[in-house]
């Protein structure tokens, strides 16, 4: 069994790779839905969407996000009406949240949602939200506290960030399977993810740090970091904003309890010797993630540091 812990569009592209890689009954996904919000009364989990339309090989994967050759119409007749428009929301994409509304509305929970929805879409692996209660990242910035969405989204993600925090997640528990994928494991990705936003909510369950540190797996993470900044996104000054350096060596800190073995850029090989005194084996390779083959040999590199 193959567990893997992700964002959106990062952890996407490895989890592309993974797919081609293994036999994807083997594969179980423990998704963030701290970027969840609320829009036009919908509810929107764009990470559990990014992954599974990956999977389902309908994605769009120029942008990271939606569905491929989506049309924009019902948004463009929501603006009209006076709706707020700055998340895209394709015509396609928002039958996904129609249906995930209605169902969590008739008292389903989001993994239930969740099973069904990458069932209908052909999904073989299973896709585990890390939490059926609600869980929030507020990002409090210079001019006051607002959303992931809207510093991301809306903002462009240009205010300063003071600090992160994720609203409702002390009194939350992990989904179901969660914290038992964890446990029965052999082998568990950590992949190359927001170490604040994405993987960071995910260990502030209560306890799923405990199962990831516990558990007898081999745990490897992949960077998604070179030097220092992240190669597409905020996450570096998500990072130094909670006092981490925004490098790999801040990656590999933050994740020290529980990882054997961390894949860096060979661009930062400068950093071996420093992460490998944390105990954590070092392997530098190219972890930028381009073209199909990018993913593919990524993640067959990935899975070979199992068999050693
Ligand atoms: P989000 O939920 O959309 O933010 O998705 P993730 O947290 O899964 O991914 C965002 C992270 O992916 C960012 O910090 C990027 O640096 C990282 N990332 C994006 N593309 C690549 C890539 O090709 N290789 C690696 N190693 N990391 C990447
Ligand atoms: N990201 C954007 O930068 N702009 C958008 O308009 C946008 C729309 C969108 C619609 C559905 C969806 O599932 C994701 C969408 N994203 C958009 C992705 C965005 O939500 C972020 O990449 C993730 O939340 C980061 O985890």
């Amino acid at each position: 069994m193959l567990v893997v812990l992700t964002g959106g569009t990062g952890g996407a592209k490895l989890i592309k790779g993974l797919s081609h890689e293994v036999d994807a009954t083997e594969l179980t996904i423990i998704c963030n839905t701290a970027d969840d919000f609320a829009l036009h009364g919908l509810n929107i989990s764009p990470d559990l969407d990014t992954i599974m339309y990956t999977l389902a090989g309908v994605s769009d994967s120029a942008k990271g996000w939606g569905i491929q050759d989506d049309t924009f119409r019902v948004l463009a007749q929501l603006e009209k009406l006076g709706a707020e428009a700055w998340f895209k929301l394709g015509d396609r994409d928002i039958a996904t949240h129609i249906i995930r509304t209605h169902l969590l509305r008739a008292g389903l929970r989001l993994s239930d949602v969740t099973d069904r929805l990458r069932t209908h879409l052909g999904v073989k692996a299973t896709i585990l939200p890390m939490s059926d209660d609600e869980i929030e990242t507020r990002v409090e910035t210079a001019e006051g506290e607002i959303s992931f969405q809207e510093y991301f989204v809306k903002q462009r993600w240009q205010p300063e960030v003071k600090r992160v925090f994720y609203a409702g997640v002390e009194r939350s528990r992990a989904a179901p399977g969660v914290l038992e994928a964890l446990c029965d494991a052999e082998k568990i990705v950590v992949c190359p993810s927001n170490p604040v936003t994405s993987i960071g909510p995910i260990l502030a369950i209560p306890g799923v740090r405990n199962a990831i540190t516990e558990t007898k797996a081999h745990v490897v993470g992949v960077s998604p970091m070179i030097g220092e900044s992240a190669i597409s996104g905020p996450a570096h000054k998500f990072m130094a904003a909670q006092g981490m350096s925004p490098s790999a060596f801040g990656v590999a800190n933050g994740y020290a309890d529980f990882l054997d073995q961390l894949v860096i850029d060979r661009e930062d090989e400068r950093l071996r010797e420093k992460i490998e005194a944390l105990g954590i084996k070092v392997v530098a390779t190219s972890v930028v993630m381009k073209t199909l083959d990018d993913k593919r040999r990524l993640a067959g590199e990935v899975l070979a540091l199992f068999e050693k």
